[in-house]
């Protein structure tokens, strides 16, 4: 990484008075610990505990099925321990082969199912522990690796997918990818433990950036093209604001300090829309990167892995701090923020003719999740299609596939495969599910306190009917649920999102912005289906009969003062 960093407030505090994380860090030499033991250890499907925090900056998850948690206890049988390994693919685009490689290893180790995710990549899920080695080499076949898929770094890097635009998106998609294998770690352990490389004694520092104990906490950079929000810019620690001319991209407003975990037991987290503090030329990017996460390295809270994120260190050190602090390390001041306007979130379904006269079809895919179903086989489908497509595939921001860049002679081809595996566009999704996130959840996470991905169908189905007595079939409307507090649909920005607290039981939030830039509220706590219900009934009908033309729900419900006397949150 570049020499400018100033390294002189790097952590010299005394590691016993900082979090057991950055203890265990410091130890793991750079990321090795004793995973290569774990690995071999078949006394367990498991790893030990600190093994299982290391492998997530290898991208690597522990997991148990817990569905079949209980069962296995009372058989006093250990948990059903599987992996869950998560790709790392910069701006979520991937070609044919590589596809077809994933494709490969879901049916070999990963449970016949591919997630695409909230942040543009592959998770495979159920890889049992002996099977790792061979997921990994397998992708690397293609190029593709899981380095700081998770973990205290710098991970997935998005970049807007808008299919309607596909010469600024190339541009920015290879600058999002520069910008992952800039920041992904340096150390050799994943060559090593992964690929088998023999370790190479080196002089030479193994983390120049990022020490020994990498950043306090995840880091979440993305690129968003104007007019589309489809990434949530305003929830990334570091967000890039395209800005160009008729020659392509000049420079990016830059956005610092967003994020949305949180938790319902402490209210000293929460969450966090980014602020735009300024504009950089197109050519100080890696410096403008370097230097913000310089920042979070050096002044991050490394004693309450809590409060560890980069939004509570721009709170804590203060917005006007932080942005000096970058600008020094950078060399060079902010230029002021460049107009913008961002004024759309999901993705347009269905065909997009782009400036080159090819085709950007954009597919719905329920949750991200790819899988064969009787009457759907979209994971056969997707795999035919692979084998035939000459262009790309670019995974969305919400969990949607955009086959890339299909000449206008190939796409009879390309209709006819979805046609015989009864894939439509739209997948017969009405604009609320279009529209709509889950996160993963029950059964793999192991952070659940409520179902997601499987509840989104069927509580759909139930918002839907009251969409349709109120004449809002068609109404965009942008839903998120997560299982927990923790976010990971970035259920915060949405204009209706469920947050879970227990089986069944979720908050309701309303009011979010309809393209990211407005957080919601919490309307009910701890509720069931019933009271949700109501109280979608009760405000999507007034929102029918009272919204000004072209209003959105969120901005309805600000407008209409239903949040009237309460404090902003
Ligand atoms: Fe997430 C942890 C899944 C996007 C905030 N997230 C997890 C874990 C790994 C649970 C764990 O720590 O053991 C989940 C694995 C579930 C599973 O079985 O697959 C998980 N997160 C996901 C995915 C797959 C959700 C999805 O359905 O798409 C997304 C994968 C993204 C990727 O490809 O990298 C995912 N997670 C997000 C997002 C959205 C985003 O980044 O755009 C957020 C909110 C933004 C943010 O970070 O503020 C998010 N995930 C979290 C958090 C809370 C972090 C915090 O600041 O408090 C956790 C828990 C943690 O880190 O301790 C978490
Ligand atoms: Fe798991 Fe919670 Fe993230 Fe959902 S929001 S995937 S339940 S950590």
């Amino acid at each position: 990484m570049s020499d400018t960093i100033d390294r002189s407030a790097d952590i010299s505090q005394p590691l016993d008075r900082l979090g057991p994380d950055e203890r265990l860090k410091y130890d793991s030499d750079y990321l090795r610990g004793r995973i290569d033991e774990g690995l071999l250890d078949r006394i367990t499907g498991g790893v030990r505990f600190e093994e299982n925090k290391l492998m997530k900056f290898h991208g690597i998850y522990q997991q148990d099925d817990r569905d079949i948690r209980d069962e296995r206890r009372r058989q006093k049988l250990e948990p059903a321990i599987t992996f869950m390994v998560r790709v790392r693919l910069p701006g979520g685009v991937c070609t044919p082969a590589q596809w077809l490689k994933i494709d490969d290893l879901a049916r070999a180790h990963g449970g016949e199912t591919i997630r695409l995710t909230a942040r543009q990549t592959f998770q495979f899920h159920w890889v049992v522990k002996e099977e790792i080695r061979p997921t990994i080499q397998g992708l690397h076949e293609v190029l593709l690796d899981t380095i700081a898929a998770c973990g205290d770094d710098a991970r997935g890097v998005m970049s807007t997918a808008n299919p309607a635009d596909s010469v600024r998106h190339a541009e920015v998609a290879a600058l999002a990818k520069t910008l992952s294998d800039h920041v992904i770690p340096r150390t050799g352990a994943y060559h090593e433990i992964w690929y088998g490389k023999e370790r190479v004694a080196t002089s030479e520092e193994e983390e120049p950036f990022y020490g020994r104990t990498y950043l306090p906490r995840k880091f979440k950079i993305g690129f968003v093209i104007p007019p589309s929000n489809d990434i949530d810019l305003y929830t990334q620690d570091l967000g890039f604001i395209a800005i160009g001319g008729p020659g392509g991209i000049e420079g990016f407003n830059v956005a610092i300090g967003g994020g949305m975990g949180r938790s319902d037991q402490d209210p000293a987290t929460y969450a966090r829309l980014a602020d735009v503090v300024g504009y950089i030329p197109k050519d100080r990017l890696i410096a403008a990167a370097d230097a913000v996460m310089g920042v979070q390295r050096d002044y991050g809270n490394r004693a309450e892995r809590s409060r560890a994120r980069f939004k509570y260190t721009v709170d804590d050190k203060g917005l006007d701090f932080v942005k000096a602090e970058i600008e020094r390390r950078m060399g060079t001041p902010f230029e002021p923020v460049r107009p913008f306007a961002l004024d759309s979130n999901g993705d347009a379904i269905g065909w997009r003719e782009t400036e080159s006269g090819c085709f950007n079809l954009t597919l719905y895919v329920e949750s991200g999740r790819v899988a064969n179903r009787p009457d759907r086989p979209l994971m056969d489908g997707l795999r035919a299609l692979a084998k035939v497509h000459k262009g790309a595939f670019r995974l969305t921001p919400n969990q949607n596939l955009i086959v890339a860049d299909i000449a206008p002679e190939d796409r009879p081809a390309i209709e006819a495969i979805l046609a015989a595996h009864h894939i439509e566009e739209g997948g017969g999704a009405s604009a609320l599910r279009r529209n709509a996130i889950a996160c993963v959840a029950l059964p793999t996470c192991p952070l659940a306190m409520a179902e997601a991905e499987r509840y989104l169908p069927e509580l759909a189905t139930k918002i839907e009917t009251i969409l349709a007595q109120n004449g809002l079939t068609d109404e965009p409307i942008t839903m998120r649920i997560s299982g927990c507090p923790n976010g990971c649909s970035r259920p915060y920005v949405a204009e209706i999102a469920l947050t879970g607290r227990a089986p069944g039981k979720y908050n309701l939030w309303l009011g979010g912005g309809f393209h990211g830039e407005r957080l919601n509220r919490v309307v009910l706590d701890n509720a069931g289906e019933a009271a949700i219900l109501d109280t979608l009934e009760q405000t999507l009908g007034n929102y029918a009969r009272e919204r000004a033309p072209g209003e959105h729900f969120g901005d309805f419900l600000h407008r209409s003062g239903f949040f009237a006397g309460e404090e902003a949150r």
